[in-house]
């Protein structure tokens, strides 16, 4: 059998479940995942290697209609491409959203030349007979057999939506080595889990006000070492974030902690420090220095 490869890039509206799907299918937590909007900040591409395929599946931020700041343009722009240079492309929709926002996109999705599954998340959630209405809604749309009902988080029908996308892909070698499940660094991934710490633990405000850098990262036989900075966007923030007699800013470090212990089956010396760069969502330079540009 020839060897497939191509891209499937996973686009959405935020918090439905995008990161999650795409955590189930490579098997990895390739992209963090919580309750709050706007978690994912950056495209995140997860493979699914195997003798006769390579699936290059892309995570996206979720898709916002009017962008208020750079960092959120710049989020937007690795969506944009992500529409642009698909193989196979994902629409994810949850159980229940409203039509009003999944109707322009599924005309969208027909103007499209490529092959696309309109994917329904979440649909643990639903009830069987409105499950059934909800797909019927859609299905005035578009075809039905492009109409994909999953639970990304129970792991319902994701298997076999993963059958359906190799049906799809072209002949093609392997884009990226098979080795690797992902194209971010180690250094990424444990930024990211800090800021999932903090996206759990802040309301508003805070969690779209931070940024993680990892500074050290020393893999030790026994032990590893690692030391962050948390960028926050205005001069009151850093308080809130250290908390009362560091209280807060302890917990982000002990939940972290315990996760990346849980990674990488090893203990973990975890140094965070938080530092004030003001506006830094609004400037180029600062957008670039922490990856969101080229
Ligand atoms: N009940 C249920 N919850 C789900 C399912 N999939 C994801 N979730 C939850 O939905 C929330 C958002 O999931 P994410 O995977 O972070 O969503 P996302 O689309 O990546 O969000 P953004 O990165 O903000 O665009 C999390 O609390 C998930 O646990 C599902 O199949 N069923
Ligand atoms: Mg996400």
């Amino acid at each position: 059998m020839a060897h497939k490869a191509g891209f499937v890039n996973i686009v959405g509206k935020p918090n439905v479940g995008k990161s999650t799907l795409i955590n189930e299918l490579v098997g990895e937590k390739v992209a963090i995942t919580t309750p709050k909007a706007q978690t994912t900040r950056h495209r995140i591409l997860g493979l699914v290697n195997h003798d006769d395929y390579q699936i290059v599946l892309s995570d996206t931020p979720g898709i916002i209609d009017d962008p208020k700041y750079p960092m959120q343009n710049a989020m937007m722009d690795f969506v944009k491409e992500a529409w642009e240079d698909a193989d196979v492309l994902l629409y994810l929709v949850e159980f229940g959203q409203k039509m009003e926002s999944i109707t322009p996109y599924l005309t969208r999705l027909k103007e499209l030349s490529i092959p696309y599954f309109l994917v329904v998340n979440k649909i643990d959630k639903a009830e069987q007979e409105k499950l059934l209405a909800y797909m019927q809604e859609i299905s005035n749309h578009i075809p039905q057999e492009n109409i994909f009902p999953i639970s990304a988080l129970n792991k319902f029908n994701t298997k076999y939506l993963l059958e359906k996308i190799i049906e799809l892909l072209p002949e093609h070698p392997a884009y990226y080595d098979k080795e690797n499940y992902t194209d971010k660094t180690e250094r990424f991934l444990v930024a990211e889990i800090i800021r999932e710490k903090i996206f759990e633990n802040f309301k508003q405000e805070i969690p779209y006000s931070v940024e993680v850098v990892v500074t050290t990262f020393k893999d030790a036989d026994l032990m590893l070492r690692i030391g962050a900075e948390i960028y926050v966007n205005r001069k009151s923030q850093k308080g809130i974030l250290i908390g009362k007699e560091g209280r807060a800013l302890t917990r982000i470090g002990t939940e972290a902690r315990r996760d990346l212990m849980n990674h990488y089956g090893k203990k973990v010396h975890l140094d965070l420090y938080v530092k004030v760069k003001e506006g830094w969502r609004e400037s180029d330079r600062d957008l670039s220095r922490f990856g969101y540009k080229g």
